[in-house]
């Protein structure tokens, strides 16, 4: 577990934890001659049962609050520190605020300096700390009357500590690796050390690890987790990580930074949150103000943009994006606080909904549709919200990495939920079967109406049906429903073409003229028809145009393109492959001649080779060398 200390300059948080932990954490020459505490400080204090209780013990001073900051977002247990003769002063009253915004719900008042006052005193800041507390999320929590100086009153703060960390050991340690960098050094022999609190997830000695949000690749050589040669360091950890890799030195690795889990890094510059104005602040949040954003260990400039009207009220809470001047690590449930650009006031503090948010559309209603949907403590409701009604669909890839879901955890998340996977380029992306049938039905819908509007078409291409449809989809999708709707026999594929099964395409008016004319000229010519050139003389039509509309009229199986310049009527082809069938079964070895075609049928040798060449396309025939016999029956072939 680690414990942070809060609380105003000189009410004795760093003189507590030297006494409970025998460190004096003040180690900067500066802290050391001033007596004042400006950086984090750290210290740790085993336990009986073989843990380790970890203290960061941050500075009072009201220029210092983010430093504060950087030690206190990723931590599970806050210790105030009021002195009793002075009570509560303006940093005990902003650091409450900060542990109240980052919804820190369990931790201790320690009450010191008891040696110096009165009971009566003691009892009167008891009872103002009380008030201080009574509408924050610390309310209730124990108070010690402490004096560092005396040791009175510390076995008591001791044992509750001790007993707080047992309870935590067994917390749950889920999600992928993340570990908010507050310092990077170098030490001579090891090599570049980063120390920091593990947010989520755990990780060994030589695992690869990702520098974010630079990208650079690490590899860990060591770790102390507590301040303890180990081999693992775990969520609700402070670790220092050995880590070596190419792309990685000192001076690239800063406070604010992760080291995490390569499936997590994910830089955003926009994320969504619900953000919580303190109920003492003295002016609303307004929309687009500027702000200095602290998360994990970060401070990032930006801006609020508000999602939800024009501004939050001191004590109300809403949605908002917080757009980044640069890039950082963020994922869902992050807690954060929000401080003026001129970093004097805690102006407000929230957390993460959604890190993957859009630039665009970003307050429209399917959009805060599913930010609420997102606001669900567990994942199985989120999921199953977004998919009934709050978007069209999820990017389940996406949706995993917000959560910080490993792929096992991801896994059992969408076991418990009704959805329709279908693989996309990427990830899967999941539709509610209520959403998938309804897409189903509209593509249906859709090429009824293509037929209707081009009822001399084939059909359309699915990319020609996904374009018509109210809300895009991507290819893959469109793919997959028509896949669905082909097995199940509610659409017919023909080569590139989809139709209704009951879809029978008619000419257009123009060429069905034509075919009148075209038609008996066809027939006339029994089994020589005429070629495409005589045709069009005939016709008066011009040799392109006639070709192009036998080319249509082929489309639609009125005729059957035998060669480049010959398009035969079904009935003759079947006549001729009835001819070839017919020598087929009378020779010995079933096989027949060119020159057998051609006498049987009287087409001359020309003709006789392209229509026995078409025959071998057709799959009709089979040639070896100078014979061909036929492989499947002629009213398979051509129906
Ligand atoms: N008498 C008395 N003095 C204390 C006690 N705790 C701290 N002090 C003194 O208060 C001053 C500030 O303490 P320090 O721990 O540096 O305060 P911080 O700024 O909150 O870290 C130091 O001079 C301490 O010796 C206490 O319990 N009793
Ligand atoms: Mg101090």
């Amino acid at each position: 577990m680690i414990v942070a200390t809060a609380g105003h300059i000189d009410h004795g948080k760093t003189v507590l934890v030297k006494a409970l932990t025998g460190v004096d954490t003040d180690r900067l020459p500066e802290e050391k001659a001033r007596g004042l505490s400006i950086d984090l400080g750290f210290a740790y204090s085993p336990l009986p049962d073989g843990s380790v209780l970890g203290f960061v013990d941050v500075p009072g001073h009201e220029r210092f609050v983010r430093n504060m900051l950087a030690g206190v977002t990723g931590i599970d247990y806050a210790l105030l520190v009021v002195a009793a003769d002075d009570g509560p002063m303006p940093q005990t009253k902003e650091h409450l605020s900060i542990l109240d915004l980052l919804e820190v719900s369990e931790g201790a008042v320690a009450l010191t300096k008891i040696d110096r006052v009165s009971a009566e005193r003691v009892e009167e800041t008891k009872a103002q700390i009380g008030a201080l507390l009574s509408n924050t999320c610390l309310a209730g929590v124990p108070l010690f009357p402490v004096s560092s100086i005396s040791g009175e009153g510390l076995p008591p703060l001791r044992d509750h500590l001790e007993e707080t960390a047992g309870r935590a050991e067994g917390r749950r340690i889920g999600g992928h690796f993340r570990l908010a960098v507050d310092r990077c050094f170098s030490v001579t022999g090891a090599g570049l050390v980063v120390t920091g609190t593990v947010f989520s997830g755990a990780a060994r000695v030589d695992d690869h690890l990702i520098h974010s949000p630079g990208g650079g690749r690490v590899r860990i050589r060591g770790i102390h987790a507590q301040n303890r040669e180990a081999e693992t360091g775990a969520a609700g950890e402070r670790c220092a990580l050995n880590i070596v890799g190419p792309d990685v030195a000192k001076d690239m690795i800063h406070r604010g930074d992760w080291i995490l889990d390569e499936r997590v890094h994910a830089p955003v510059t926009r994320l969504d949150a619900v953000v919580r104005v303190p109920g003492a602040f003295d002016r609303p949040l307004k929309h687009w103000a500027p702000v200095h954003v602290h998360l994990g260990a970060a401070d990032i400039t930006g801006r609020v943009a508000l999602l939800e009207g024009r501004s939050i009220a001191p004590g109300g809470q809403g949605l908002a994006q917080l757009v980044l001047d640069c890039p950082t690590g963020a994922l869902r449930g992050d807690r954060f606080i929000l401080r003026d650009r001129s970093a004097r006031d805690t102006i407000a503090g929230g957390h993460v909904v959604d890190p993957f948010a859009p630039s665009r559309g970003r307050s429209k209603s399917e959009r805060l549709a599913f930010l609420a949907a997102m606001e669900r403590k567990d994942p199985v409701r989120a999921l199953a919200r977004i998919l009934n009604g709050a978007a069209e669909s999820v990017d389940l890839d996406l949706f995993a990495r917000a959560w910080n879901l490993t792929s096992a955890e991801a896994d059992a998340v969408y076991e418990k939920v009704t959805m329709v996977k279908v693989a996309g380029n990427v990830g899967s992306l999941a539709y509610s079967p209520q959403r998938w049938e309804d897409l189903r039905r509209e593509v249906l819908e859709k090429m009824a109406a293509w037929h209707r509007a081009s009822p001399e078409r084939l059909g359309a291409t699915a990319q020609e049906i996904g374009k018509t449809l109210i809300n895009r989809v991507s290819p893959v999708v469109i793919d997959a429903v028509v896949s669905s709707l082909v097995t199940e026999g509610q659409l017919i594929r023909g080569g590139l073409y989809l139709r209704l099964p009951a879809h029978r395409p008619k000419m257009r008016p123009k060429d069905a003229a034509v075919w009148e004319r075209a038609k008996p000229l066809l027939e006339g010519g029994g089994l020589r028809p005429p070629r495409v050139h005589e045709l069009a003389a005939t016709l008066d039509l011009g040799a392109k145009k006639t070709s192009d509309f036998l080319v249509r009229a082929a489309d639609l199986g009125k005729v059957l393109r035998v060669a480049e310049n010959r398009f035969f009527l079904p009935q003759t082809v079947r006549r001729l492959a009835e001819i070839a069938e017919g020598l087929a079964t009378e020779s010995d070895d079933c096989h027949f001649t060119v020159a057998a075609f051609r006498d049987r049928s009287g087409i001359g040798r020309n003709l006789t080779i392209q229509v026995l060449e078409f025959f071998d396309k057709a799959g009709l025939t089979e040639r070896r060398d100078n014979a061909r016999r036929v492989a499947k029956p002629v009213a398979a072939v051509f129906p």
